[in-house]
């Protein structure tokens, strides 16, 4: 079936038998590719039904498409032209493994954070009206990303507007873990419900909406029905806010689907459609652990084993070490925003349940909770991706920056990440960061480094940033010495009298390597371990810089306002002349997926 379909027209020609044969070839085409180049396969085994009843009933591209995150659109690529071009998933110049607008005309809006899509549907809609257009605009978002604030403001936003908009609920009960709070609750009633089917009255409030012939056929519906009404329709919050409330459907049974959509189309306003789905649908070993296999690197298809050897990474070291700190100090709490597991707090959560909490897709929740909690007596951590941090930019000044509560974040996958591409690149978080007065901000060199700053962090009582890559340490460079952390204090690694090379976080490794090579050279290189960007460590640098006058710095973050620019400013401000310098740092640009050590040939 699949060599058949180019293009989403091709769908139209096949029966439903056809369809399902096409959905199983696809399960199979996504388990091969992802196995062997990673990437997100339990919630795309879990919408493959779903994308291609979407790509049945709707017309791309003239219809638009806004996929929440944007992990689960590897089915849509494949019916959307992108098919040969699948196998090169998430490699250099490949397929992206999100929607992005200069990759295809079928993909309508860049997504890869959570709970954009339905803002960005909204806007769309708008647009086609005021423009006189008649397309339909369809926003597709997981349970899990409802828990993100943004979509509940869209949802406030769109349910009083009027604006036709269709947003497909692919509700499978899981975030990356065991999705958590009220509104999940509330979707588990409604789940509970009887499934739609054609003949089900559940489309009642559907069809009044429906112009013309909607309201006689209701009247007949209502007469039969009437007793049971209120047993199948709950009073809901969906229906509350305005919204056409459509389902619950089996998100695995492509002729409901197919009808639900037909009805959602004839709708007038906003219209959610409530779709049921099982997270890894297809591969047994993923349907059983929906959340190890939310996203993967390379794995063998018969057991489902990882290819790559499983190494320590920081994300463990910071766990293991918070786990003992907290033992000691029962004031230690964690907040994860939805990532347990990839920020390493699953051995937290299970020793201090009570201490641990999992908020939401909701980073910036996250960070005011951990605000308050640190008000009363606390000591937060937080643990974060550096991309997501982004989203909480203004609850880190405005909730705990100008309060100087002592929140400890913890900047997870900071600088380049690779394959997750541009709207996961850590970059930014130094540029960001260094503006926020009141901010402690540290990087370790290694593994060790890390453990003894975030023993610094809880004894600091002020709020403090610590970012850490992706990844293990530095295999080839070992440290050895490790001195004290002091507040604004740098580590000289390595004396020399010729050039000065300052770096910091996981680029001191990197330095020791370039010191080494100008030792070749004939070169004395001084090595610093800046540890602290801010406050920065004006005393040493400055010594050392007018020792040599030659600096190089390091970092694994953007040039504008890290490390280099902080340099520079204190050359200027401190009147040193006679300096050259070079600032080693990720380029102005937004950096596209690839493996790191590609993308570092590349950029740096
Ligand atoms: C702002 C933000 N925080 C965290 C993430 C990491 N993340 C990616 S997918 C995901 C879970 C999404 O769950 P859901 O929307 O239910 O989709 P599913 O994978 O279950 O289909 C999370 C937390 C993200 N992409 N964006």
């Amino acid at each position: 079936m699949l060599e058949k379909i180019n293009s989403p027209k091709d769908l139209k020609e096949l029966n439903t038998e056809e369809k399902n044969e096409l959905a199983k070839e696809i399960r199979e085409y996504i388990l091969k590719v992802v196995s062997e180049n990673g990437g997100h396969l339990a919630s795309n085994l879990g919408v493959v039904e779903l994308t291609i009843s979407i790509h049945s009933v709707f017309n791309m591209p003239k219809d638009k498409i806004v996929w929440d995150v944007g992990h689960q659109s590897y089915v849509h690529k494949i019916l959307t032209g992108r098919k040969e071009k699948f196998i090169t998933l998430r490699k250099l110049d490949g397929i992206s493994g999100f929607p992005k607008i200069n990759e295809s005309e079928y993909d309508n809006f860049n997504t890869g954070h959570s709970s954009t899509s339905i803002s960005a549907a909204l806007g769309m809609a708008r647009a086609r009206d005021l423009k006189n257009e008649d397309n339909e605009v369809i926003a597709v978002i997981g349970d899990g990303a409802l828990t993100g604030g943004m979509a509940l403001e869209a949802l406030n936003d769109a349910g009083c507007s009027k604006t036709k908009i269709i947003v497909i609920l692919n509700d499978n009960e899981m975030s990356i873990s065991k999705n958590i709070g009220g509104l999940n609750m509330f979707l588990s009633k409604l789940r509970t419900k009887k499934l739609y089917s054609k003949s089900n009255i559940s489309i009642k409030k559907a069809l009044i909406k429906i112009p013309v012939i909607g309201k006689p056929i209701v009247k007949v519906i209502q007469r039969i029905k009437r007793s049971i009404k209120q047993l199948i329709i709950p009073k809901m919050f969906f229906e509350d806010i305005g919204f056409t409330y459509l389902g619950p459907v089996d998100g695995h049974n492509i002729e409901q689907l197919q009808n639900i959509l037909e009805l959602s189309k004839k709708v007038e306003g906003p219209v959610l459609v409530h779709v049921l789905t099982k997270k890894g649908k297809g591969y047994k070993i993923a349907e059983e652990n929906p959340d190890k296999y939310h996203a993967t690197s390379s794995f063998d298809i018969e057991t489902g084993k990882s290819k790559k050897e499983k190494k320590p990474d920081y994300s463990k070291v910071f766990g293991d070490k918070l786990v003992e700190l907290a033992e000691k100090n029962d004031k230690i709490v964690a907040v994860t925003a939805s990532m347990k597991d990839g920020t390493g707090l699953t051995k937290f959560a299970m020793r201090f349940p009570t201490r641990f909490f999992d908020i939401g897709i909701a980073e910036q929740h996250a960070l005011t909770m951990a605000a308050g909690m640190a008000k009363e007596g606390m000591i937060p951590v937080v643990p974060i991706y550096s991309s997501f941090y982004q989203r909480a930019y203004d609850q880190v000044i405005h909730d705990i920056a100008i309060q100087n509560l002592p929140v400890i974040m913890c900047v997870d996958r900071a600088g380049v990440v690779g394959a997750d591409g541009e709207t996961h690149q850590g970059t930014l978080d130094m540029a960001f960061f260094r503006l926020v007065p009141n901010l402690t901000i540290m990087a370790p060199k290694d593994f060790k480094e890390l453990e003894i700053m975030l023993e610094f962090a809880v004894t600091l009582n002020k709020p403090v940033v610590i970012r850490y890559p992706r990844g293990g340490e530095d295999e080839q460079i070992k440290f050895e010495k490790y001195d004290k952390i002091e507040l604004g204090k740098s580590e000289i690694i390595k004396e020399g009298n010729d050039i000065t090379i300052i770096a910091i976080g996981k680029r001191v490794a990197k330095a020791l390597e370039l010191a080494q090579k100008y030792e070749k050279d004939g070169i004395d290189a001084e090595v610093i371990n800046a540890r602290f960007l801010k406050p920065l460590d004006i005393e040493t640098i400055k010594k050392s810089i007018n020792k040599t006058k030659k600096v190089v710095t390091m970092e694994d973050g953007t040039k504008i306002n890290g490390l280099g620019t902080a340099i520079e400013e204190l050359i200027v401000e401190e009147n040193l002349e006679g300096i050259t310098m070079e600032k080693q740092a990720w380029p102005d640009e937004f950096i596209k997926h690839g493996s790191v050590e590609e993308l570092e040939k590349i950029y740096c």
